[in-house]
Order: C-alpha cells, then sequence, then structure tokens
C-alpha cells in the first residue's frame, strides 16, 4: 500500500512501511509489471548505502529480494533491563525477552537468547491467552480431575499425583501454533511472533499415559480436551483455551504432566503448580494451571479449535484470500525449523572476522531433523552443519557450522532444516492460513564483517 503525501525516508523506514516501493527504488521494477534482472546500477548503490557495507554476493540477489537487515529490526543493543518489564515478567528475571503485548502478556525470546541447550527459565517466553490464576493457594493441593470416557473418573491432587506415578524428567521441545507468523505476507492475524516462541526446557512430571491407565480407557476414547484455571478478558466464565490432542499423542511417553521446570517447581507464568507438556506439537495443547483432563469420543471441541484458530489450510489458498472453514483442519505436530542462536541478527563481526562459528537450533514437532544447511551466499551454495542427536526424543537439536566470508560486507547467514521425511523449511512462509501458524520460513541473519 502507498502512503501518500509522505518524503522518501531511508530504505529501511520505506522497506518496513512500504515494501513495493523500496522494492521499486531498489530494484528498478514494479511489482506486478515483471522482473527487470538482478540487483545492480543505482539499485545495488541504494541498497550497499542501506545496509551499510559492500555486498560481497551481491551479485547472487534475486530481483525483489528484501535484505533481511532491512526486513527484520535487530534486536535493541544491549538487552532490556528487567525493571523496564511488566510486573510478572520482572519476577522470573527475564530481562532481555521481548515484549509482544501486555494484556494478556506475551513476550517472546529473542532468536540468540536461545543459545543455550537447554533454555533457562529466565529466557523462556510467555504466551498467555488470558489472565493467570492469581489465588492459587497450596501448590500441593491443586486438584486435577480426569473423567469422561474413563471407567474411574479420578480427582488427584498435585501430591497425589507426584506420590503415586513414576517421576519423568525430560528435555521436551515447545512451540507456539504462531511461532513464525511475522514472516506471512500477507500478514495473518495475531500476535506477530518471530522464532521467538519456543524453547526446550527440562520438564519434570508424570506420563499422561500413565494417569490416563490408571482411570483406565473406555475403547470409546479417542480424543482429550483440556481445561485450566486462567480467567478470560471477557470476565465470563467461559474457558480461556481448551485444546486437546488424539488419543495416541496422549499415550505417547513424552507426553507429560508438568510440576517442575528447569529442576524447580514449575512457575505460575509457565502454568505452576502443573501443566501439560505435549512436544513438538502447537503450544496451545500444553494447557496450564490445569484442572481437568477430559476423556472424548470425538475430536475435542473446546475454545480455540474451532473457526480458524489453531487452524490451517488442507489445500493452500491464494494469500490473503478468503479461506473456507471447511478446508481447514486442526494443528497438531509443528513443521520444521532452525534458527541460528550466534551470531545474533544485525552483529558487526570484530575486524578482520573471515571464520564464523556458528550456532543453531532446529526441530520438528514429531519428527527429528536430519539435516541443516547453511549459506552465505543468498541460497547459491549450501554446506552441511553438524547436528547433534536429541538429547531424548522430542528435545530440539543443537547444531554447529564454520562458515567463510571472502571479505568485508554486508552478509546474510540462511539455515534451513530437512526433516526424518525430507521436508525442508521453504524460502518463505507458505500454505498461508487467515491466523498465521506454521510459518517455518529458512531462518536469515544478517552479519556486518569489517
Ligand atoms: N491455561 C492456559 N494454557 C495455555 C495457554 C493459555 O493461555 N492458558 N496458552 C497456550 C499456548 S498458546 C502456548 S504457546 C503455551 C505457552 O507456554 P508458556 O507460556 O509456558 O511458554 O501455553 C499454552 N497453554
Ligand atoms: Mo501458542
Amino acid at each position: 500500500m502507498r502512503k501518500t503525501g509522505k518524503p522518501e525516508r531511508g530504505l529501511f523506514e520505506l522497506y518496513r512501511d512500504d515494501p513495493e516501493r523500496a522494492d521499486a527504488v531498489v530494484f528498478g521494477r514494479r511489482t506486478g509489471v515483471g522482473r527487470r534482472g538482478f540487483l545492480q546500477g543505482a539499485g545495488l548503490t541504494a541498497m550497499t548505502a542501506a545496509v551499510g557495507a559492500a555486498i560481497p554476493f551481491a551479485d547472487n540477489m534475486p530481483s525483489g529480494f528484501i535484505p533481511a537487515a532491512l526486513a527484520q529490526a535487530a534486536p535493541a543493543a544491549g538487552a532490556a533491563p528487567a525493571a523496564t518489564l511488566p510486573k510478572p515478567l520482572q519476577m522470573e528475571g527475564k530481562a532481555g525477552i521481548s515484549v509482544i503485548q501486555e494484556r494478556p502478556l506475551n513476550a517472546e525470546t529473542p532468536q540468540a537468547m536461545l543459545d543455550d541447550d537447554v533454555t533457562p527459565t529466565a529466557k523462556y517466553f510467555v504466551r498467555n491467552n488470558g489472565l493467570p490464576p492469581e489465588q492459587l493457594g497450596a501448590p500441593a493441593s491443586w486438584r486435577i480431575t480426569v473423567d469422561g470416557e474413563v471407567n474411574t473418573p479420578l480427582t488427584l491432587t498435585v501430591a497425589e499425583l507426584t506420590q503415586r506415578f513414576q517421576p519423568v524428567t525430560l528435555k521436551l521441545q515447545l512451540e507456539c501454533g504462531g511461532n513464525g507468523r511475522s514472516f506471512f505476507t500477507p500478514e495473518a492475524r495475531g500476535n506477530q511472533w518471530g522464532n521467538g516462541a519456543a524453547g526446550c526446557a527440562e520438564w519434570t512430571g508424570v506420563r499422561l499415559r500413565d494417569v490416563l491407565q490408571a482411570a483406565g480407557l473406555k475403547p470409546s476414547a479417542v480424543y482429550t480436551g483440556h481445561y485450566g484455571a486462567d480467567k478470560n478478558l471477557q470476565g465470563t466464565d467461559a474457558p480461556v483455551i481448551s485444546r486437546g490432542v488424539r488419543l495416541a499423542k496422549a499415550m505417547d511417553e513424552t507426553t507429560l504432566i508438568a510440576t517442575r521446570m528447569n529442576g524447580e517447581p514449575l512457575p505460575n507464568i509457565h502454568g505452576g503448580p502443573v501443566r501439560l507438556v505435549v512436544p513438538g506439537w502447537a503450544g496451545s495443547t500444553s494447557q496450564k494451571w490445569l484442572t481437568r483432563i477430559w476423556i472424548r469420543d470425538k475430536e475435542h471441541d473446546g475454545q480455540g479449535m474451532g473457526g480458524f484458530s489453531y487452524r490451517t489450510m488442507r489445500t493452500p489458498i491464494v494469500p490473503g484470500g478468503q479461506a473456507a472453514e471447511a478446508n481447514t483442519q486442526i494443528l497438531e505436530s509443528m513443521p520444521v525449523r532452525s534458527i541460528i542462536t550466534n551470531p545474533a541478527h544485525g552483529a558487526q563481526l570484530a575486524a578482520n572476522t573471515r571464520q564464523v562459528a556458528l550456532r543453531g537450533a532446529a526441530w520438528a514437532g514429531d519428527k527429528t531433523v536430519q539435516a541443516v544447511h547453511i549459506s552465505v551466499d543468498y541460497g547459491v551454495t549450501w554446506a552441511p552443519a553438524q547436528v547433534a542427536p536429541p538429547a531424548n526424543r522430542h528435545a530440539w537439536q543443537r547444531w554447529t557450522a564454520n562458515v567463510t566470508l571472502p571479505s568485508a560486507g554486508y552478509y546474510e547467514i540462511w539455515s534451513r532444516a530437512t526433516d526424518q521425511d525430507g521436508k525442508m523449511q521453504p524460502h518463505v512462509a507458505g500454505n498461508w492460513n487467515p491466523q498465521g501458524y506454521g510459518g517455518n520460513p529458512i531462518n536469515r541473519v544478517a552479519v556486518l564483517a569489517a
């Protein structure tokens, strides 16, 4: 959309506010009018000025390409001090986390802060659809109910839960269904997450499977429905969010009812005293402040399972176009994704740096990651990274790679993961859907080498 009456500003602002016009300035073409070729002449001069350095691989930049330095804002230099954050984030010591929304509270981890093998709680993203319960009482006396298609409905206190069932500790990767939403064009509805609505913490709890077996599943049991104690923003009694999973996922031995996170009692902000952890599936299935698991004889139809919420297209539609509800399916296992956690996007490398040691993470919902490939020349050549196996099933995988930059200048480091079935991250977020789930384009980090 052209904004009229404004003077031409820096290319960064132009790309942010009017990418089509910026594209025309840099590449000398108007969108929809056909391609004029590669970046050159005045376009190259403008792009070089905009990114602040020579562009050694400029010849490889395709027409219409928006440099990551211009398309994705770099995090502000220096981590945001905790004191400037909303109270609940301050209390958890989440310095440096990026607040996306204050009510309900939503905050993502800047990608470079996901550099730990196991994500510390102080860095872990927060995704609330409503208001966390305030009066918790004694955590051990919190009750959860299991009912529905079971032989013996159960009501268990957290103390009973942890005494009666075998404790399990696993590193499990959780990701919001909307992670990567900001990469969709046109913009999809919802929090504009980058890649940081994800993390891999160490969770301790009991297997949901063990609890369901104790209740005894009837043959009619096919699905779960999850309920929590948070309050909606409208002040009514309607559940904030109530998702569920197919029984097979509920019975997976890595699906936990968790009471501890990274060796500590589960903090309130992450659902304490007790939550579900359904690794690899859209984070909305991992009910926080868990109060009830309703075993159902059909797909659950709770808050957040209808309309376009947590639903993706069965067959692709024109991006931004009209979507039919009948053409949607509930979001389950998340698609393959890789992130570069070192260096940070926007990093200025020390003078004469030509070898860069990269670190990152990759995960693929229920699948494992088979490979991560790296390119520093806009995708013309790709080299494999060293990908570690997951610490346990459904943990994310860490990867490392070394790249050589031929000279000083502006570079983009790209990472692209491939899952065990050979599915790769696409160049741009694909299968557009109204609420922007499953956006997993290749990761691009801009760096300047002096
Ligand atoms: N009760 C309840 N559980 C919830 C939510 C919520 O709003 N209420 N949000 C869900 C969503 S969408 C995600 S991505 C994860 C986020 O967990 P976190 O805040 O611990 O990172 O919690 C899920 N569980
Ligand atoms: Mo989410």
